[in-house]
């Protein structure tokens, strides 16, 4: 199968949508016969990375492990997606930054925090809002949202099938897949 094995980095706020469509094109990938995996904070944050806080430094050093993580497993030929916050300009850049040109693909889920505050699914928001969790991202902790992100969708306008269908088309007009 003709794949270009690659990185496409998910970045977002908690509730963006992020682990649902990467997911979702995981399993789009799948029907293709694409060889991929998904790494989130499901499979890192509860193993490689379950030393680490949510501080600034510690979500730097998330980021890069994730990056490294995802270099090894592009270099084996897979297809990876990543749904991280990653809230920081620099560090998106320096995952950017370790692979080759047309090897990595930003997708920016901006769904509007309000959205994700409403959605609220494990009522993070709301004990963040309440001071009972600090340093929750868009509450009291920043995003930096990508300047000029290679796709950009909004889970709050679109359906998954849509942003999916975006999402693939970039992949198919780059010769990706
Ligand atoms: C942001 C937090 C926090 C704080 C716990 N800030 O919606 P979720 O629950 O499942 O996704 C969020 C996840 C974010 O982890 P990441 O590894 O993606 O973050 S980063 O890229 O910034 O390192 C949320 C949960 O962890 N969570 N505390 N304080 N999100």
């Amino acid at each position: 199968k003709g794949q270009k094995p690659c990185l496409i980095w998910f970045t977002g706020l908690s509730g963006s949508g992020k682990s649902t469509l990467s997911n979702a094109l995981d399993i789009e990938l799948h029907k293709r016969h694409y060889h991929t995996y998904v790494l989130d904070g499901d499979n890192i944050r509860h193993g490689l990375n379950k030393d680490l806080s949510f501080s600034d430094s510690d979500r730097i050093e998330n980021i890069r492990r994730v990056a490294e993580a995802s270099k090894l497993l592009v270099d084996a030929g897979i297809i990876v997606m990543t749904a991280f916050i990653s809230p920081f300009k620099a560090d998106r850049e320096m995952v950017k930054a370790l692979f080759g040109e047309g090897e990595f693909t930003e997708v920016f889920v901006n769904t509007p925090l309000h959205i994700c505050e409403q959605r609220d699914p494990k009522g993070l928001y709301q004990k963040a809002r309440r001071g009972d969790i600090k340093n929750f991202t868009g509450i009291d902790s920043p995003y930096e949202p990508p300047e000029s992100p290679d796709i950009m969708v909004d889970t709050s306008n679109e359906t998954t099938e849509e942003s999916i269908a975006k999402i693939i088309s970039y992949l198919e007009e780059r010769k990706i897949i």
